[in-house]
């Protein structure tokens, strides 16, 4: 039998639980088996996850996109990965599953070309936006009809992660502008591209100059402190805010060092170890997204992120005609897809989990 298919015992009403064995008299009502049945499902559900990079063209995007992939935790189950990327002229998904310990992870990451290179960047964000939204506005397309899926496909940004030119100043006009604007729409997470230019102290220096910048210009970049929800959430969540933009260097090539083959850039020098904390911080930029937060960003990206999108567009309806029970929606327009909706839902911040019961 198919062991995620459990029958239900003949002597309990609820399905029996790899945990808790059914027949045996227990004072506990067996709660704590809800987790082996939430484990279950999600395994055999998997779990969908979308990146997006952004930034000017040159910072290293397409390479990172390699990185991620070919990175320790996938790289042994993808094959065919590493030819030289040309460059990038209209936004592309790459998608793969990745599967390890019985868990599948589908993982696709949106490439999308270099802005800022014109002499007018008036709007350089609009092809970007309007990519986010409908996004949004394809799920929600799904979500009204009156026989929908039981699973619809999520193609949602979870996360945008945002390049910063290694300039060593302070962020530009043209990124505080791009930014104050993509936050509304999406989790951002800004990096410092082609980290490898600057010395010790000159990132540092930078990192607390960007991070001032994202103060003053109230630029709310992942993970947001209002949506911290207690204590531990802060604490850790405080790390990652003071570690933010993580300065990263990217590298679709492996090398070997000392033995051992690794991924990272090979310079007059030496070689740039992508997955060397002493060289970079790209293992704290993919723990981030897949290892610790994956599961927060795609619940922001639904609760924060998209339910704004729907109030906003939900809120037009009544202008339409509309049946008993179904909304009739009209196709957004491209002015709705570029504009930030304002961000009315915010996810409520609990002192104490406890206080709910
Ligand atoms: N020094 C350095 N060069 C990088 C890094 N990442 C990518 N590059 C190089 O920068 C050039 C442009 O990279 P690409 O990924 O096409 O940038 P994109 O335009 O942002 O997609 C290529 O020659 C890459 O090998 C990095 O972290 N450090
Ligand atoms: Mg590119």
């Amino acid at each position: 039998m198919d062991p995620l298919r459990r029958s239900f015992s003949p002597c309990s009403s609820r399905p029996s639980s790899p945990r808790t064995p059914p027949c045996e008299a227990s004072d506990s009502v067996g709660i704590e088996a809800v987790l082996d049945q939430l484990k279950i499902k999600a395994m055999k559900m998997g779990f969908e996850f979308n990146i997006m990079v952004v930034g000017q063209s040159g910072l290293g995007k397409s390479t990172m996109v390699n990185t991620l992939f070919k990175s320790k935790v996938w790289k042994s189950s993808l094959p065919g990965l590493g030819t030289p990327m040309p460059q990038t002229l209209q936004l592309h998904s790459v998608t793969h599953v990745i599967e390890e310990k019985g868990v599948k992870l589908k993982l696709t990451v949106t490439d999308t070309p270099g802005f800022g290179d014109q002499i007018n960047n008036d709007k350089c964000w609009d092809p970007i936006l309007g990519y986010i939204n409908e996004q949004y506005e394809r799920y929600l397309q799904e979500e009204i009809l009156i026989t929908r899926q039981r699973h619809i496909p999520d193609t949602r940004v979870h996360c945008c992660v945002y390049f910063v030119p290694p300039t060593g100043h302070c962020l530009r006009p043209l990124d505080i502008e791009f930014l104050q604007r993509l936050c509304r729409t999406v989790n951002v997470v800004p990096v410092i591209a082609r980290a490898d230019s600057l010395t010790i102290e000159e990132r540092e220096a930078f990192r607390s100059r960007i991070q001032e910048d994202l103060r003053n210009h109230c630029i709310d970049v992942y993970p947001q402190k209002c949506f911290d929800e207690d204590i531990n959430d802060r604490i850790l969540n405080s790390k990652i805010r003071e570690r933010i933009p993580f300065a990263v260097v990217g590298a679709d090539r492996e090398h070997m060092v000392n033995g051992r083959c690794v991924l990272g850039r090979k310079t007059k020098w030496g070689i740039v170890e992508v997955e060397n904390m002493a060289h970079c911080e790209f293992p704290l930029l993919r723990d981030l997204l897949i290892r610790s937060h994956l599961q927060d960003l795609k619940d922001i990206t639904h609760n924060v992120h998209y339910e704004n999108y729907r109030v906003v567009r939900l809120n037009e309806s009544h202008l339409l005609p509309s049946g008993p029970g179904w909304v009739n929606l009209g196709p957004a327009s491209t002015q709705q897809l570029t504009t930030p909706a304002p961000l009315k839902v915010r996810r409520r911040v609990q002192e104490d989990p406890k206080d709910e019961f």
